[in-house]
């Protein structure tokens, strides 16, 4: 088994953390996103989206998060992402967390490295460039340029942020009631929601937002995060994972 990521998305994240709690071990292969490695047509090739992460087994590719997720799921224990109603709904809402929107609100004003400021003007390029360069995954680029433009406009549109913040903060502050009287989001067992929820947290705090409740000792929030960062999957996928020494 092939996992093709980039480790420090969100996405590959989350799938790291599956991985990691079912004590799976791919062949790990690095889509250096900072050289816009899902931009290259055999990457496209593999993943029509062009987005991390992408399992590739056997002759099996699959690729969107929550699709692994249920792959992984009908091979190897514990499942953390069965048919309960309640935690598909969950993931849902998290899939919509606009963790892009607030990632890149920040790295766009060059906070967080030098190229951050035109990163998305590049992607807009490079897609338009290769929609003409391979006209057999021109639908595909046109698609990426496309969400990137749209993407693009609402990053630099303070309005879109703020709201976003409001509405979004307001959603965590309602998660931290849920976690405050069991473990995990869905109750005794740890789930999928909890491997998107901690990958969620952990940006969140790395881009210097919503403070209120991270350095806040003994807000619910917090204590879930601690409790998340308790697991074994939390060193296996934010510190150690064996990729982060070649970026
Ligand atoms: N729905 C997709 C979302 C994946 C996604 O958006 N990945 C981002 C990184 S977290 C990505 O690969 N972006 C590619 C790019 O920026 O070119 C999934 O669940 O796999």
């Amino acid at each position: 088994m092939e996992l093709h990521y980039f480790p420090t998305s969100h996405w590959s994240r989350v799938i790291s953390l599956v991985i990691a709690e079912k004590g799976l071990t791919p062949t790990r292969r690095l889509v250096d996103i900072r050289h816009h490695a899902t931009f290259a047509p055999e990457y496209i090739r593999l993943n029509p989206r062009g987005v991390v992460p992408t399992l590739v087994d056997g002759a099996r590719v699959v690729w969107d998060s929550l699709r692994i997720a249920e792959y992984l799921d009908e091979r190897a224990g514990p499942p953390l992402y069965g048919p309960d109603p309640a935690l598909r709904e969950r993931v849902r809402e998290l899939e919509e967390f606009p963790v892009m929107l607030f990632s890149y609100s920040v790295w766009t004003k060059g906070l967080k490295g030098e190229r951050s400021a035109d990163i998305l003007a590049g992607k807009i390029t490079l897609a338009r460039e290769h929609a003409a360069r391979y006209p057999a995954l021109r639908q595909e680029y046109e698609r990426k340029a496309s969400f990137f433009e749209r993407f693009r406009a609402e990053v630099y549109d303070e309005r879109v942020v703020a709201d976003a913040l409001g509405r979004w903060g307001a959603y965590l502050e309602a998660m931290g009631e849920t976690v405050r009287a069991r473990p995990w989001l869905l109750g005794e067992d740890y789930s999928l929601a909890d491997c998107i929820a901690v990958s969620t947290l952990y940006r969140l705090i790395d881009l210097g937002l919503l403070d209120a409740w991270s350095t806040t000792p003994g807000h619910p929030l917090r204590a879930y995060y601690d409790r998340l960062r308790a697991r074994p999957s939390f060193a296996a996928v934010f510190s150690d994972d064996p990729l982060l020494a070649t970026l």
